[in-house]
């Protein structure tokens, strides 16, 4: 299999999160990508190419502009701001509670002024080269994109920053452009028949699910931790099936926490069958390995050797697949695991002789 890497990710690489009551140091770091790159390159049977540019036009088919634009846009004000900080954060946010019954008032004009409007979490600082990062990461999942589109069976995108908490018109949760929804929109454009997502990220997808919530064309299935105790909250419920034309088209299968391989197996089996009987040909994978029982910021159980059946599984339903790295944050072995969601996929067996013993 062909995997797409470009190092412009390793510009994004701020210092802080606040998450959990805490400012601790961030858990979406630049080892995450290299280490998936050199468990890839060490197995030998994967190519690594680079990710080549495809411009705006791609990302301006999922997201508001004026968002774009203000990522394109924010560091160079932030500077002449005066500020020295190397890190922006929203510390303040525009809840429509805030002016309710006063009209909307002024666009702010200073950058902590505007960013809250855009940015929903305390999780997702920008930097200088955080732009740059972000459109190289969707460069690597429209070429991907393309990569199966001619011919290959599948395709592995290194995305670093991942994207699924991005929205049309908001950002947040490590995520600025949505990669898989701006693949997935591609691909409806390019094949214009209807396009399949998997979400096996940890953690909901509430961008894509939002971006595709009124459409019928794509399918959003996703597996994550119960936001009635998980981030994003707000998002993820089971009882979220689309609406209008989408109605139907959404499927969301909250997981306890412990969860275990043979339960994760089970939930899979009912995500698998839903994309079994939706139409089309292409699927698109927002691979996260935060479901991982060693995770630091994630709460179920699964074991390296259930990815690898899960790639298995996922190649059975015989669709060109995109797979696109999303979360996962136990840095010593997310590359192992990857390589085994992989392997899995192609038909290889299980390789456990490289899982380094971890304290
Ligand atoms: N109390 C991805 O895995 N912090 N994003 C959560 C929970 C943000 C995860 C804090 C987690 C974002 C792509
Ligand atoms: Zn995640």
């Amino acid at each position: 299999m062909r995997v797409v890497y470009s190092a412009e990710h390793l510009r994004h690489a701020p210092m802080h999160e606040v998450s959990d009551g805490r400012a601790i140091e961030l858990f979406e770091r630049p080892e995450r990508a290299e280490t998936i790159r050199a468990a890839l390159e060490a197995d030998g049977g994967f190519e690594v190419e680079e990710a080549v540019g495809h411009g705006q036009a791609p990302i301006e088919a999922v997201h508001d502009p004026a968002m774009i634009a203000f990522l394109d846009e924010l560091w160079e004000d932030w500077v002449s701001s005066g500020a020295e900080v190397p890190e922006i954060f929203p510390d303040t946010f525009p809840l429509p509670a805030l002016r309710e019954g006063m009209g909307p008032g002024p666009t702010p004009k200073t950058p902590l002024g505007r960013i809250g409007a855009w940015c929903f979490d305390t999780a997702t600082p920008i930097v200088e080269g955080t732009y740059t990062a972000a459109c190289a990461a969707v460069d690597v999942a429209l070429t991907a994109g393309d990569l199966v589109l001619g011919g290959d069976r599948a395709a592995y995108g290194l995305c670093r920053p991942p994207g699924h908490h991005a929205a049309r018109r908001m950002f947040g949760g490590y995520c600025f452009f949505n990669n898989a929804a701006i693949v997935a929109e591609d691909l409806v454009r390019r094949t214009g028949e209807p396009v399949a997502i998997l979400d096996v990220d940890y953690h909901h997808g509430n961008g894509t699910q939002q971006i595709f919530f009124g459409r019928g064309d794509v399918l959003y299935v996703s597996l994550h931790g119960d936001p009635d105790r998980a981030y994003p909250y707000f998002s993820g419920f089971a009882d979220e099936r689309g609406t209008g034309e989408g109605e139907g088209a959404n499927l969301n299968l909250p997981l306890p926490a412990g969860c275990s391989d043979e339960r994760y197996l089970e939930e899979l089996g009912r995500g698998l069958e839903a994309i079994g009987s939706f139409g089309g040909s292409s699927l698109v994978v927002s691979l996260g390995i935060d479901t991982y029982g060693r995770d630091p910021i994630c709460d179920l159980a699964l074991t390296t050797p259930v990815y690898h059946e899960v790639g298995r599984r996922t190649a059975a339903l015989g669709r060109r697949t995109v797979v696109l790295q999303e979360g996962g944050y136990f840095v010593p072995h997310l590359g192992e695991n990857v390589r085994q969601w992989l392997r899995g996929f192609e038909g290889r067996d299980l390789d456990l002789s490289r899982l380094p013993i971890v304290a």
